[in-house]
């Protein structure tokens, strides 16, 4: 007997699998009578796991060889396997003819890609093709690579990143994130970011679906515009909460939610748990911009942002409506019932109470809050528990009572009027924006905010909403934004 590998080289990849193949022949001066040929295969693979072995050891009556076939199943491997394949015994022909019964076929480890890719429907000259490892074979939903990527696979590798080229990505069913993963945008050579936020788009398109649901504390999505999603429903907590995106755990950065449940009031549903954005399960919202979402019913809690838990970070929070026909509709903006909102602007929000916030529980720090309304109190923030601190509350409108702030109970450091208070380090002078009518609410160098906070341990190496640094000259200033102020003067020495 001798045994060839006749196609020495296998390797898995999609597609076509590159088989290998044995060819077991006899001698010509053999017998022509059918001949079954034990054999042996050794290596560090497993058939029936790795690879599967098909055809016949058997060479038939009058034939002079019989072919097996090696097909790798397995990706998931690293480095290259040999299998060898040892002819014994043959139950009907003695052995030991040729000395050359042994072969091996090497099964080559395919150059796995670094992420999954995806391009939109409409892209040309792509091929989808698994496992979507170049542009021209890349999917073309999100969802489809979202599902292979972090997944422990015989048949496809583990991969821990979804990279998704920026255009517009019209949603029939919410996308969901279950895996710890991160899903990033690509445009212009710049992965994730709010520039690519704006050019890459999850587009609900007014159906009653929601945009993201993640729901895995290790999961990462950055920089996509989700927009134009509705709640699903009405009638539970999953139903009604996150139009926009429901996030357990895990982090949003870089993205805008943005026109998500407006459709809320025309379907009558009863209750709104942040239009924009669910926060729960200690999840992060950083740097991200969320606007003109909508919550309504009785209960319309957070147009913008819902949050039990977790942190509200360097978020631009603006034009987002409670439409609501309840006296507990609060927190247009943000509600929250703990966890930190930290360092966002929050502006232009409208609801019953609480136009900008409604603080029931956690901690809203380092925060600007100006021009929302309300319609009966808290104009700026309803504080019903929790605290507000090193913020600035000043300029909101209410159609009742108090246009800021419903109680100065809570509040420190801050900067705030009707009500105000000289306790606790709040002050009450106008906080001196660069301009309030153009919508500059950094500071004058004559704000009397400046300096005027109080150190907290997260400002250290912080930066605020504009970037800068968190802390300059001789202490942190309440509100979102911190002004450098030069020294005064500068000694010019003529002589
Ligand atoms: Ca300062």
């Amino acid at each position: 007997m001798t045994v060839n590998a006749t196609d020495p080289d296998a390797q898995y990849k999609v597609p076509p699998i590159d088989t290998g193949a044995y060819t077991i022949y006899r001698p010509v001066t053999a017998t022509n009578e059918a001949v079954t040929v034990n054999y042996a295969l050794s290596g560090s693979m497993t058939n029936g796991v790795h690879y599967t072995l098909s055809g016949s050891a058997t060479i038939g009556a009058g034939a002079a060889s019989t072919v097996l076939t090696l097909t790798p199943t397995y990706v998931g491997f690293g480095g290259n396997a040999v299998l060898t394949l040892t002819t014994g015994a043959a139950n009907n022909y003695p052995v030991g003819i040729s000395p050359s019964d042994q072969a091996t076929v090497t099964i080559a480890a395919p150059a796995l890609p670094a992420e999954y890719l995806v391009v939109t429907n409409g892209t040309p000259g792509v091929t989808s093709t698994e496992p979507y490892g170049t542009w021209a074979t890349a999917a073309k939903d999100i969802q489809t690579a979202v599902n292979f990527a972090g997944a422990v696979s015989a048949t496809h590798p583990t991969i821990n990143t979804v990279t998704v080229s920026n255009g517009t990505y019209n949603i029939t069913a919410q996308i969901s994130i279950t895996n710890g993963i991160t899903v990033r945008s690509f445009g212009n050579g710049v992965y994730g970011g709010l520039g690519n936020a704006s050019n890459t788009m999850v587009n609900g398109g007014g159906g009653y679906i929601r945009g993201l649901l993640v729901s895995n504390t290790l999961a990462t999505v950055d920089g996509f515009t989700i927009q134009r999603c509705e709640q699903p429903d009405k009638n539970t907590l999953m139903d009604y909460s996150g139009a926009g995106v429901w996030l357990y755990g895990g982090v949003l950065q870089n993205c805008i939610a943005q026109d998500n449940n407006r459709q809320a009031q025309s379907r009558n549903v009863n209750y709104t748990q942040g239009g924009g954005v669910y926060l729960t399960g200690g999840g992060t919202v950083s740097n991200c911009v969320i606007r003109r979402n909508v919550g309504f019913g009785p209960s319309a809690w957070g147009g913008g942002v819902y949050m039990n838990s977790g942190l509200l970070t360097h978020c631009q929070v603006y034009n987002n409506t409670n439409s609501a026909y309840g006296s507990l509709s609060s927190g247009a903006g943000v509600y929250m019932t703990g966890g930190t909102t930290r360092n966002c602007l929050i502006y232009g929000n409208i609801s019953i109470t609480g136009g900008g916030a409604y603080v029931g529980g956690g901690a809203l720090q380092s925060c600007t809050i100006v021009t929302n309304s309300a319609s009966t109190d808290g104009g700026g923030v309803y504080l019903a528990g929790g605290t507000v601190s090193n913020s600035i509350v000043y300029f909101n409108t209410v159609g009742g009572v108090h246009s800021n702030l419903n109680t100065t109970a809570g509040l420190g450091n801050s900067c705030a009027i009707n009500p105000g208070t000289n306790a606790n380090g709040n002050i009450t002078d106008n906080p001196l924006f660069t301009s309030l009518a153009g919508g500059d609410y950094t500071l004058k160098n004559t704000s009397p905010c400046i300096d005027k906070g109080s150190y907290q341990a997260w400002m250290t190496g912080a930066k605020d909403l504009a970037g800068n640094l968190r802390i300059q000259n001789a202490g942190v200033d309440m509100g979102a934004y911190e002004t450098y102020v030069p020294p005064k003067g500068t000694v010019i020495l003529f002589r």
